[in-house]
Protein backbone atom coordinates (compact mmCIF):
# COMPACT_ATOMS: atom_id res chain seq x y z
CA UNK A 1 0.00 0.00 0.00
CA UNK A 2 2.62 2.46 -0.69
CA UNK A 3 1.34 5.69 -1.24
CA UNK A 4 2.77 7.79 -4.57
CA UNK A 5 1.45 11.19 -3.30
CA UNK A 6 3.34 11.00 0.24
CA UNK A 7 6.46 9.16 -0.84
CA UNK A 8 7.44 11.74 -3.32
CA UNK A 9 6.81 14.69 -1.63
CA UNK A 10 9.51 15.78 1.43
CA UNK A 11 8.04 17.11 4.38
CA UNK A 12 10.93 17.21 6.21
CA UNK A 13 11.60 14.80 9.90
CA UNK A 14 12.84 14.99 13.18
CA UNK A 15 16.91 14.19 13.98
CA UNK A 16 17.26 11.38 15.74
CA UNK A 17 17.73 11.24 19.60
CA UNK A 18 18.03 8.32 21.79
CA UNK A 19 15.60 6.02 22.81
CA UNK A 20 13.86 7.31 26.48
CA UNK A 21 12.20 3.76 27.43
CA UNK A 22 16.15 2.67 27.24
CA UNK A 23 17.24 5.22 28.95
CA UNK A 24 14.85 4.82 31.93
CA UNK A 25 15.08 0.83 31.85
CA UNK A 26 18.82 1.68 33.12
CA UNK A 27 17.55 3.38 36.22
CA UNK A 28 19.64 6.46 35.77
CA UNK A 29 20.15 8.19 39.10
CA UNK A 30 21.07 11.27 37.33
CA UNK A 31 19.17 12.38 33.97
CA UNK A 32 20.99 13.96 30.92
CA UNK A 33 20.94 17.68 31.34
CA UNK A 34 18.94 17.73 27.76
CA UNK A 35 15.92 16.58 29.17
CA UNK A 36 15.87 18.99 32.16
CA UNK A 37 13.80 22.00 31.60
CA UNK A 38 13.49 25.06 33.00
CA UNK A 39 11.43 25.86 36.52
CA UNK A 40 9.28 27.99 34.54
CA UNK A 41 8.29 25.47 32.21
CA UNK A 42 7.41 22.74 35.46
CA UNK A 43 6.10 25.19 37.97
CA UNK A 44 3.71 23.22 40.34
CA UNK A 45 1.98 26.91 41.50
CA UNK A 46 0.01 27.05 38.68
CA UNK A 47 -1.65 23.38 38.68
CA UNK A 48 -5.03 23.26 39.00
CA UNK A 49 -6.41 19.88 40.06
CA UNK A 50 -10.18 21.12 41.21
CA UNK A 51 -11.60 22.07 37.81
CA UNK A 52 -13.02 19.42 35.75
CA UNK A 53 -13.45 18.91 31.93
CA UNK A 54 -17.21 19.44 30.28
CA UNK A 55 -18.27 16.18 29.80
CA UNK A 56 -20.50 15.46 26.33
CA UNK A 57 -22.64 12.57 25.68
CA UNK A 58 -23.47 11.66 22.02
CA UNK A 59 -26.10 9.89 22.49
CA UNK A 60 -27.83 13.11 23.77
CA UNK A 61 -26.37 15.04 20.75
CA UNK A 62 -27.78 12.33 18.12
CA UNK A 63 -30.97 12.22 19.83
CA UNK A 64 -31.18 16.40 19.33
CA UNK A 65 -31.35 17.70 22.89
CA UNK A 66 -30.75 20.96 22.41
CA UNK A 67 -28.80 21.42 25.80
CA UNK A 68 -25.97 18.96 24.92
CA UNK A 69 -25.49 20.87 21.31
CA UNK A 70 -25.49 24.66 23.69
CA UNK A 71 -22.96 22.51 25.93
CA UNK A 72 -21.07 21.34 23.24
CA UNK A 73 -21.05 24.76 21.89
CA UNK A 74 -20.09 26.08 24.72
CA UNK A 75 -16.93 23.65 25.44
CA UNK A 76 -15.41 23.87 21.77
CA UNK A 77 -15.56 28.21 22.42
CA UNK A 78 -14.44 28.13 26.24
CA UNK A 79 -12.12 24.93 26.55
CA UNK A 80 -11.46 23.40 23.49
CA UNK A 81 -11.58 20.34 25.15
CA UNK A 82 -14.11 18.26 26.67
CA UNK A 83 -14.35 14.83 27.38
CA UNK A 84 -16.98 12.41 24.79
CA UNK A 85 -18.77 9.94 26.66
CA UNK A 86 -21.36 7.28 24.84
CA UNK A 87 -19.42 7.44 21.77
CA UNK A 88 -20.22 4.23 20.01
CA UNK A 89 -16.75 2.62 19.80
CA UNK A 90 -17.26 -0.51 21.08
CA UNK A 91 -15.29 -1.66 24.22
CA UNK A 92 -14.03 -4.47 22.18
CA UNK A 93 -12.22 -2.43 20.13
CA UNK A 94 -10.95 -0.28 22.58
CA UNK A 95 -9.99 -2.71 24.65
CA UNK A 96 -7.67 -4.74 21.57
CA UNK A 97 -5.68 -2.02 20.51
CA UNK A 98 -4.74 -1.20 24.03
CA UNK A 99 -3.56 -4.67 24.71
CA UNK A 100 -1.59 -4.59 21.49
CA UNK A 101 0.05 -0.98 22.12
CA UNK A 102 1.06 -2.50 25.79
CA UNK A 103 2.90 -5.56 23.68
CA UNK A 104 4.19 -3.30 21.60
CA UNK A 105 6.37 -0.95 23.80
CA UNK A 106 7.04 -4.15 25.83
CA UNK A 107 9.26 -5.64 22.62
CA UNK A 108 13.01 -5.34 23.06
CA UNK A 109 14.25 -2.25 21.50
CA UNK A 110 15.87 -3.93 18.05
CA UNK A 111 12.59 -5.48 17.54
CA UNK A 112 10.73 -1.63 17.81
CA UNK A 113 13.39 0.03 15.98
CA UNK A 114 12.94 -1.83 12.59
CA UNK A 115 9.88 0.39 12.68
CA UNK A 116 12.15 3.04 12.93
CA UNK A 117 11.40 6.79 11.41
CA UNK A 118 13.42 7.18 8.37
CA UNK A 119 15.12 10.78 7.43
CA UNK A 120 12.89 12.80 5.74
CA UNK A 121 10.10 11.78 7.37
CA UNK A 122 8.03 11.88 10.95
CA UNK A 123 6.32 8.25 10.58
CA UNK A 124 7.54 5.22 12.34
CA UNK A 125 9.06 4.89 15.62
CA UNK A 126 11.35 7.48 17.50
CA UNK A 127 10.80 11.48 18.29
CA UNK A 128 9.20 14.33 16.39
CA UNK A 129 9.72 17.78 16.52
CA UNK A 130 13.41 17.58 17.22
CA UNK A 131 15.23 20.34 14.83
CA UNK A 132 18.41 21.30 16.29
CA UNK A 133 21.59 19.50 18.95
CA UNK A 134 20.82 21.95 21.28
CA UNK A 135 16.91 21.98 21.84
CA UNK A 136 15.68 20.51 25.11
CA UNK A 137 14.08 17.09 24.70
CA UNK A 138 10.62 15.25 25.38
CA UNK A 139 10.81 12.45 28.17
CA UNK A 140 8.83 9.80 26.10
CA UNK A 141 8.89 8.04 22.41
CA UNK A 142 6.05 7.48 20.12
CA UNK A 143 5.31 5.68 17.32
CA UNK A 144 3.34 7.90 14.66
CA UNK A 145 1.28 6.28 11.90
CA UNK A 146 -0.61 7.69 9.21
CA UNK A 147 -3.76 6.05 9.70
CA UNK A 148 -6.03 7.55 6.58
CA UNK A 149 -6.93 7.40 4.03
CA UNK A 150 -6.11 4.26 3.35
CA UNK A 151 -3.83 5.00 0.31
CA UNK A 152 -1.82 7.03 2.48
CA UNK A 153 -0.58 4.13 4.59
CA UNK A 154 3.05 3.13 4.69
CA UNK A 155 3.11 -0.33 6.17
CA UNK A 156 6.78 -0.07 6.81
CA UNK A 157 5.84 1.50 9.54
CA UNK A 158 3.03 -0.78 10.77
CA UNK A 159 4.18 -3.02 13.06
CA UNK A 160 3.14 -6.81 12.25
CA UNK A 161 3.97 -7.71 16.33
CA UNK A 162 1.54 -7.95 18.05
CA UNK A 163 0.07 -10.12 15.47
CA UNK A 164 -2.76 -8.53 15.41
CA UNK A 165 -1.52 -5.14 16.24
CA UNK A 166 -2.32 -4.16 12.47
CA UNK A 167 -5.76 -5.71 12.27
CA UNK A 168 -6.87 -4.03 15.84
CA UNK A 169 -5.11 -0.08 14.66
CA UNK A 170 -7.42 -0.20 11.18
CA UNK A 171 -10.77 -1.17 13.06
CA UNK A 172 -10.19 1.34 15.95
CA UNK A 173 -8.98 3.98 13.25
CA UNK A 174 -12.34 3.61 11.29
CA UNK A 175 -14.62 4.05 14.12
CA UNK A 176 -12.39 6.85 15.50
CA UNK A 177 -12.66 8.63 11.99
CA UNK A 178 -16.23 8.13 12.16
CA UNK A 179 -16.38 9.56 15.61
CA UNK A 180 -14.53 12.92 14.54
CA UNK A 181 -16.44 13.61 11.81
CA UNK A 182 -20.16 13.06 13.51
CA UNK A 183 -18.85 15.35 16.18
CA UNK A 184 -17.69 18.11 13.42
CA UNK A 185 -21.36 17.76 11.75
CA UNK A 186 -22.92 19.11 15.49
CA UNK A 187 -19.81 21.39 15.71
CA UNK A 188 -20.71 23.07 12.16
CA UNK A 189 -24.52 23.60 13.11
CA UNK A 190 -23.29 24.99 16.37
CA UNK A 191 -21.48 27.83 14.33
CA UNK A 192 -24.40 28.31 12.61
CA UNK A 193 -23.58 25.94 9.21
CA UNK A 194 -24.94 23.65 7.47
CA UNK A 195 -24.27 20.40 9.42
CA UNK A 196 -21.92 19.12 6.30
CA UNK A 197 -20.25 22.41 5.80
CA UNK A 198 -17.37 21.53 8.32
CA UNK A 199 -17.32 17.57 8.56
CA UNK A 200 -16.85 17.30 5.02
CA UNK A 201 -13.73 18.63 4.26
CA UNK A 202 -12.64 16.24 7.10
CA UNK A 203 -14.86 12.98 5.44
CA UNK A 204 -11.69 11.96 3.19
CA UNK A 205 -9.09 13.56 5.13
CA UNK A 206 -6.44 12.30 6.79
CA UNK A 207 -6.04 10.53 10.18
CA UNK A 208 -2.53 10.42 11.80
CA UNK A 209 -2.22 8.37 15.08
CA UNK A 210 0.60 9.33 17.63
CA UNK A 211 1.01 6.49 19.84
CA UNK A 212 2.82 8.07 23.65
CA UNK A 213 5.27 6.28 25.35
CA UNK A 214 6.21 8.52 28.46
CA UNK A 215 8.94 6.15 30.71
CA UNK A 216 8.84 6.68 34.42
CA UNK A 217 11.57 9.40 35.43
CA UNK A 218 13.10 9.32 38.63
CA UNK A 219 13.26 13.45 38.46
CA UNK A 220 9.65 13.72 36.52
CA UNK A 221 9.04 17.24 38.23
CA UNK A 222 12.18 18.10 35.98
CA UNK A 223 11.18 16.81 32.82
CA UNK A 224 8.23 17.28 30.70
CA UNK A 225 6.70 14.04 28.51
CA UNK A 226 5.18 16.08 25.87
CA UNK A 227 6.35 20.27 25.21
CA UNK A 228 3.23 22.53 25.60
CA UNK A 229 1.83 22.79 22.31
CA UNK A 230 -1.95 23.31 20.80
CA UNK A 231 -2.17 20.68 18.24
CA UNK A 232 -2.20 22.05 14.58
CA UNK A 233 -4.37 19.59 13.06
CA UNK A 234 -8.33 19.82 13.58
CA UNK A 235 -9.83 17.41 15.72
CA UNK A 236 -7.74 15.43 17.89
CA UNK A 237 -9.33 12.08 20.07
CA UNK A 238 -7.14 11.29 22.51
CA UNK A 239 -7.41 7.95 24.53
CA UNK A 240 -5.34 6.83 28.11
CA UNK A 241 -4.19 3.65 27.10
CA UNK A 242 -3.15 2.94 30.84
CA UNK A 243 -4.48 4.38 33.68
CA UNK A 244 -2.30 6.86 34.62
CA UNK A 245 -2.95 10.61 34.26
CA UNK A 246 -0.29 12.95 32.67
CA UNK A 247 -2.53 15.24 30.44
CA UNK A 248 -2.78 18.86 31.52
CA UNK A 249 -4.65 22.06 29.76
CA UNK A 250 -4.01 25.22 29.78
CA UNK A 251 -7.16 27.70 30.81
CA UNK A 252 -6.25 31.11 32.16
CA UNK A 253 -2.99 30.85 32.49
CA UNK A 254 -3.30 27.84 34.81
CA UNK A 255 -2.26 24.15 34.10
CA UNK A 256 -5.49 22.07 34.48
CA UNK A 257 -4.93 18.44 35.58
CA UNK A 258 -7.47 16.28 33.41
CA UNK A 259 -8.80 13.38 34.55
CA UNK A 260 -9.98 10.57 31.91
CA UNK A 261 -13.77 9.88 32.40
CA UNK A 262 -13.69 5.70 32.17
CA UNK A 263 -14.27 4.47 28.62
CA UNK A 264 -14.50 8.56 27.46
CA UNK A 265 -12.38 9.92 24.35
CA UNK A 266 -10.83 13.38 25.34
CA UNK A 267 -11.50 15.85 22.57
CA UNK A 268 -9.79 18.51 21.05
CA UNK A 269 -10.06 21.50 18.80
CA UNK A 270 -6.84 21.80 17.14
CA UNK A 271 -5.41 25.12 15.22
CA UNK A 272 -7.14 24.18 11.56
CA UNK A 273 -10.39 24.21 13.05
CA UNK A 274 -9.43 27.60 15.09
CA UNK A 275 -8.66 28.89 11.59
CA UNK A 276 -11.82 27.32 9.83
CA UNK A 277 -14.10 28.96 12.24
CA UNK A 278 -12.18 31.94 12.29
CA UNK A 279 -11.20 32.19 15.75
CA UNK A 280 -14.72 31.18 16.94
CA UNK A 281 -13.48 28.17 18.51
CA UNK A 282 -9.88 28.20 19.72
CA UNK A 283 -7.54 25.45 19.98
CA UNK A 284 -5.50 25.27 23.80
CA UNK A 285 -2.41 24.21 24.86
CA UNK A 286 -1.68 20.92 26.71
CA UNK A 287 0.89 19.35 28.01
CA UNK A 288 1.78 15.42 29.24
CA UNK A 289 3.72 15.85 32.43
CA UNK A 290 5.59 12.31 33.80
CA UNK A 291 5.00 10.10 36.40
CA UNK A 292 8.01 9.16 38.99
CA UNK A 293 7.01 5.46 38.99
CA UNK A 294 4.80 4.16 36.57
CA UNK A 295 5.06 4.47 32.51
CA UNK A 296 2.34 6.22 30.62
CA UNK A 297 0.63 5.71 27.35
CA UNK A 298 -1.74 7.48 25.24
CA UNK A 299 -2.97 7.70 21.60
CA UNK A 300 -3.88 10.65 19.78
CA UNK A 301 -5.92 10.66 16.60
CA UNK A 302 -5.48 13.88 14.69
CA UNK A 303 -7.65 14.66 12.51
CA UNK A 304 -7.04 16.90 8.74
CA UNK A 305 -8.67 17.85 5.46
CA UNK A 306 -7.49 16.22 2.81
CA UNK A 307 -3.84 16.61 1.37
CA UNK A 308 -4.89 18.55 -1.80
CA UNK A 309 -7.25 20.57 -0.02
CA UNK A 310 -6.71 24.53 1.57
CA UNK A 311 -6.81 25.38 5.29
CA UNK A 312 -8.52 28.91 5.50
CA UNK A 313 -11.55 30.18 7.45
CA UNK A 314 -14.99 29.02 6.13
CA UNK A 315 -15.93 31.87 3.40
CA UNK A 316 -19.67 31.33 5.18
CA UNK A 317 -18.05 32.38 8.31
CA UNK A 318 -16.07 35.37 6.88
CA UNK A 319 -19.07 36.66 5.39
CA UNK A 320 -20.65 36.37 9.41
CA UNK A 321 -17.87 38.12 11.06
CA UNK A 322 -16.90 40.56 8.16
CA UNK A 323 -13.48 39.91 7.50
CA UNK A 324 -10.87 36.78 7.45
CA UNK A 325 -8.94 36.55 10.67
CA UNK A 326 -6.34 34.21 9.14
CA UNK A 327 -4.73 33.34 6.07
CA UNK A 328 -5.49 31.01 3.55
CA UNK A 329 -3.12 28.57 2.34
CA UNK A 330 -2.33 25.16 0.80
CA UNK A 331 -2.79 22.24 3.11
CA UNK A 332 0.35 20.73 1.87
CA UNK A 333 2.42 23.85 2.50
CA UNK A 334 0.54 24.02 6.00
CA UNK A 335 1.85 20.66 7.14
CA UNK A 336 5.44 21.22 5.65
CA UNK A 337 5.45 24.85 7.92
CA UNK A 338 4.46 22.44 11.15
CA UNK A 339 6.25 19.55 10.82
CA UNK A 340 10.03 21.15 10.26
CA UNK A 341 9.30 23.73 13.18
CA UNK A 342 9.88 22.64 16.79
CA UNK A 343 6.49 22.56 19.32
CA UNK A 344 6.37 25.58 21.05
CA UNK A 345 2.95 26.42 22.72
CA UNK A 346 0.64 28.20 19.99
CA UNK A 347 3.41 29.99 17.88
CA UNK A 348 2.67 28.32 14.48
CA UNK A 349 -0.74 29.79 14.48
CA UNK A 350 0.70 32.97 14.67
CA UNK A 351 2.38 33.03 11.12
CA UNK A 352 -1.24 32.66 9.73
CA UNK A 353 -2.81 35.30 11.41
CA UNK A 354 -3.97 38.10 9.82
CA UNK A 355 -3.21 41.55 10.61
CA UNK A 356 -6.32 43.93 11.60
O1 LIG B 1 -0.29 11.96 26.19
C1 LIG B 1 -1.12 12.86 26.29
O2 LIG B 1 -1.99 12.86 27.15
C2 LIG B 1 -1.07 14.03 25.36
C3 LIG B 1 -0.73 13.64 23.95
C4 LIG B 1 -0.66 14.79 23.00
O3 LIG B 1 -0.92 15.92 23.35
C5 LIG B 1 -0.23 14.55 21.62
O4 LIG B 1 0.08 13.41 21.25
O5 LIG B 1 -0.18 15.56 20.86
Amino acid sequence: MENEELSTVDYGGSLPVDNVQELASNNPTQIPSRYLQPETLLDQISVVETLELPVIDMTKLLDHRHHELEKLHLACKDWGFFQLINHGVSEEVIEKIKIDIEEFFKMPLEKKQSYAQQPNSIEGYGQAFVHSEDQKLDWGDMLFLIALPLSHRNMRCWPIQPISFRENLDKYSREVQKVAVCVMKFMSRNLGLNSETLASKFEDGTQGMRINYYPPCVEADKVIGLTPHSDATGLTLLLQVNDVQGLQIKKNGKWIVVKPVPGAFIVNIGDIIEIMSNGEYKSIEHRAVVNPEKQRISIAAFHSPHIKGIVGPLPDLVKQHCKPNYKTISTEDYIRLIVTNKLDGKTQLDFLKQED
